[in-house]
């Protein structure tokens, strides 16, 4: 509103720098705006491309369309919830993370035109671009679950949720406040990201509740959605026993509907029978919302694939029709788990080969799927999960990973953040296959 209302006073002379401004986009109410490289999203994969392309292509040759004023570091969040971080720690302003060579336009994008070149902006400008990256990450729908924003919304109420820094201040408040009677945990019937996350809060719950002297009081569930407990069967194989010696309810094919918290009931299908539904009464439900690619692509037909998702190409992420956008990251169709060290993984290839289409020459680099998810066991042990495309373990480290480690805790909690803002966003880590090549000597070690 203020932006219209200056353009207006241009318009009659009033201020020199905004008439220039307005000179150099357009004589209309909207603005104008051409880049090289278009990148729709400041999250992870977004910041982190636009410093590589920034820095390869010079000053204010790359847009970054975001309308977000903070940059979360998303996987902090299960640390938050369990009370080992604060929500301060976890951001940054958009204005500190993004590169100085680009151009930021806060403002969302509301259109993808494929065929123009074009992304029209909430606000009514329009963006030409020669290449465009598409980095938006996912949208949380969590008005999707009748009852659910409501049961968020009660102060000091029983319902929790990680994903969203709105909410991820109640999970540590309902760790607390829990007395006894059923804690639920839940994994949703849609792509999330950090597929791990809803498992490690669960894990996190249990050993609180242990540390606290009331875990006899309490149930402990996990109902998912998935047919498994983990996509991947090295580490699902080590997580079953986990499970069973902390006698935690794992339920699968069970997906949350509904949320009574008038009378703190949350109700639950039977994937495998719809018909069959489970009133299941909670003294905390930690609550995952079904998500979903972002409402302006999904419109987009052209652009998405039949689950919403960028259709692109899984080993180059080129887009199958378009060979001038590339995707990166939550948003990608690209079958790999979405985690931010898939972003980081991608980040090379999406880099070399947008590169490579920006000088008409053939794309030659190849991501190979991979992904890793440290497993949070509790207050002090990680599994880091790692593996590919065909979800076979793609190890860094040349001890067993699939074992519950202090090391990695540390990893996860103190190395990982500080890799994070001072590497990944500014485009030099690029996933640890290098780290893993070098490692790779001391493999014979490995049980
Ligand atoms: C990683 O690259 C990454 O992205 C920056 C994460 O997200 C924060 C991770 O959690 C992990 C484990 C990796 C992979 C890095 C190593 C050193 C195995």
């Amino acid at each position: 509103m203020a932006l219209r209302q200056s353009k207006l006073l241009a318009g009659s002379g009033f201020n020199q720098s905004i008439l220039q401004r307005n000179i150099s986009s357009s004589q209309t109410l909207f603005d104008k705006h051409e880049c090289k490289v278009l990148v729709v999203g400041g999250g992870a994969g977004g910041c982190a491309m636009a410093a590589k392309l920034s820095s390869r292509l010079g000053r204010n040759k790359v847009i970054v369309l975001d309308p977000a004023d903070k940059h979360y570091y998303q996987p902090m969040f299960t640390l938050i919830g369990g009370g080992m971080k604060r929500l301060e720690h976890s951001y940054k302003t958009m204005e500190e993370v993004l590169p100085k060579k680009a151009k930021w336009l806060r403002d969302s994008a509301v259109e993808f035109n494929p065929d123009s070149n074009t992304v029209k902006t909430s606000s009514g400008d329009s963006i030409k671009y020669d290449m465009l990256l598409i980095a938006t990450g996912l949208q949380l729908n969590y008005n999707k679950i009748p009852g659910l924003e409501a049961a968020l919304a009660i102060p000091n109420g029983k319902v929790c949720s990680i994903y969203s820094p709105k909410y991820v201040d109640r999970v540590y408040d309902c760790l607390r406040n829990i007395e006894g009677g059923n804690a639920i945990f839940t994994f949703p019937s849609s792509p999330v990201k950090c597929p791990g996350a809803p498992q490690k809060i669960l894990y996190i719950a249990e050993h609180y509740f242990r540390k606290m002297s009331k875990r006899n009081q309490i149930n402990v569930t996990y109902n998912t959605a998935l047919p498994v407990l983990f996509g991947v069967k090295h580490y699902a194989d080590a997580l079953w026993p986990i499970v069973k010696k902390r006698n935690i309810t794992v339920n699968t094919r069970r997906n949350l509907i509904e949320v009574k918290p008038e009378q703190d009931i949350a109700i639950f299908e039977n994937l495998d029978k719809p018909s069959e539904h489970f009133e299941e009464k909670y003294s905390m439900l930690h609550a995952v919302p079904p998500m979903s690619a972002p409402d302006a692509l999904t419109r987009c037909k052209q652009l998405v694939n039949e689950a919403g998702f960028v259709d692109v190409d899984k080993s180059t992420m080129q887009h199958t029709k378009y060979k001038n956008i590339f995707a990166i990251g939550d948003s990608a169709g690209s079958p790999n788990s979405k985690t931010a060290a898939s972003a980081a993984a991608q980040s090379p290839v999406v880099y070399r080969n947008m590169i490579a289409a920006l000088n008409g020459k053939p794309l030659s680099d190849v991501y190979d799927g991979y992904a890793s998810c440290p497993l949070v066991t509790g207050y002090n042990s990680v599994i880091l999960a790692e593996f590919d495309y065909d979800l076979k373990p793609l190890e860094t480290f040349p001890i067993a990973q699939n074992k519950e480690r202090y090391s990695m805790f540390i990893m996860k909690k103190d190395f990982m953040p500080l890799l994070y803002w001072k590497l990944m966003l500014t485009g030099y880590w690029n996933g640890p296959a290098l780290m893993r090549n070098m490692l790779s000597v001391f493999k014979f070690n490995k049980q």
